[in-house]
């Protein structure tokens, strides 16, 4: 098959590239990435050195394209998706939401998630209580901006489903097992909920739900509503 996406299923960003390629019905090659076995490792080094996944090869065209985000804008000009809106302003929008979310959000639940798997005399306090504040303050703006839409307008840019959205998904489901949402924040709940009872979501949670007892957190993720 031309493209191969190395990736494991709980891996949440992994979960944003999988959503592109179920929203665009592409067939890929699904190749699991244990980073316990060190044959696995390498081959995703050997791939891309710096060692973290989703990595889609494209071997039609000879093209190994990592970083989620990139690997959705090439979906869009090599498969046939359309998550990156055609306007340029919301384009440009849709392009900041991503880096929020990636950067503000889902990298910040990263720290926090990641201090559980380091030495207990190697963890770091301070970074992870700057990380828990700045998550709050993601939640704090997504309540905002979710609270201002209206009518069909439900994504994070306009009504149509884009990066944007493929970025919020697994940032803002993994986040609430890590930093709680703050129970006032209603319009910042039903966004995930949408999220979440997405299609493409829908079927890259439920390949994920086997891996949930992994999650290296004492609140484990879960697809029961009741939870949230
Ligand atoms: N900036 C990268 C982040 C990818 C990332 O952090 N992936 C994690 C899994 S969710 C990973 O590779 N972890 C393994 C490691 O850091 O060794 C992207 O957007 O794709």
């Amino acid at each position: 098959m031309s493209l191969k996406l190395y990736y494991h299923p709980l891996s949440s960003f992994c979960h944003k590239a999988l959503i592109a390629l179920y929203e665009g019905g592409i067939s890929f090659e699904p190749i699991l990435v244990d980073l316990s076995s060190e044959a696995s490792a390498a081959a995703l080094r050997a791939l891309w050195p710096v060692g973290k996944f989703p990595v889609l090869r494209d071997e039609t065209r000879g093209h190994t394209v990592a970083e989620a985000t990139v690997i959705i804008e090439y979906l869009d000009t090599h498969y046939g998706t359309k998550l990156l809106p055609a306007g340029a302003d919301q384009a440009w929008q849709a392009r900041l939401w991503d880096r929020f979310y990636d950067l503000h959000l889902h990298t910040q639940m990263q720290k926090v998630v990641g201090d559980n798997l380091r030495p207990a005399d190697a963890k770091d306090p301070f970074g992870v209580e700057q990380a828990r504040t700045l998550m709050k303050t993601c939640y704090a703006m997504i309540e905002r901006d979710m609270a201002g839409k209206t009518g069909a307008n439900t994504w994070a840019i306009g009504n149509t489903f884009s990066l944007a959205d493929c970025a919020a998904a697994p940032a803002l489901f993994y986040s609430h097992y890590t930093v709680p949402f703050d129970p006032s924040h209603g319009h910042l709940r039903a966004y995930r909920e949408r999220l979440l009872a997405r299609p493409s979501y829908v079927r890259a949670l439920k390949e994920a739900e086997p891996y949930f007892k992994y999650f290296p957190m004492d609140a484990k993720p879960s697809l029961a509503k009741e939870t949230v």
